[in-house]
């Protein structure tokens, strides 16, 4: 069993798509074992997209994740974190595959509906990034 990290990013609030991007995990067959809306800090912000850095657009993804509130998912399935990026589709909503969440729903390539764990390792840091084990649910 794996668990992945899902950040329904300020677009998908401001769309009012919680609900419909959650079930499209649920029907999949993933299950939801945390879940919580909340601000983001610059400081976990930094620590989150420390790869992006030193990128042009690091300034203003920041912004945009601080726009609104978030909701922070820890979701979990057989093969959670490919599943989960395979529902998500690619980063670039107009390269993602149709019936993807991001060619659905997504704006553009900063405003693209959520976040997903890359891998396994990515998503074990992650979960500790956002969540305490006390506010996770554990199936069996
Ligand atoms: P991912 O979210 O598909 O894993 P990453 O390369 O890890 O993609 O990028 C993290 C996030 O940074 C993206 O989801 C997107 O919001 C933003 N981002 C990535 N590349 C660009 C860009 O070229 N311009 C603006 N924002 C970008
Ligand atoms: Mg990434």
């Amino acid at each position: 069993m794996q668990t992945s990290l899902v950040i329904l990013k300020p677009d998908c609030i401001e769309k009012n798509l919680i609900g419909k991007v959650l079930d499209r995990f649920s029907e999949a067959g993933l299950k939801i074992v945390g879940l919580k809306m909340t601000r983001l800090s610059d400081e976990v912000l930094d620590e989150h997209y420390a790869h992006h850095s030193d990128k042009p657009f690091f300034a203003d993804l920041k912004k945009f994740m601080q726009r609104t509130p978030v909701v922070i998912a820890a979701i979990s399935g057989e093969n959670a974190v490919e599943d989960i990026r395979k529902i998500a589709g690619a980063t670039n909503p107009t390269e993602a595959e149709a019936e993807t969440l991001r060619a659905k729903y997504g704006t553009d390539v900063q405003e693209n509906v959520l976040h997903a764990s890359d891998a396994p390792e990515t998503a074990e840091a992650e979960l500790k990034r956002f969540f305490t084990d006390e506010e996770l649910f554990t199936a069996e």
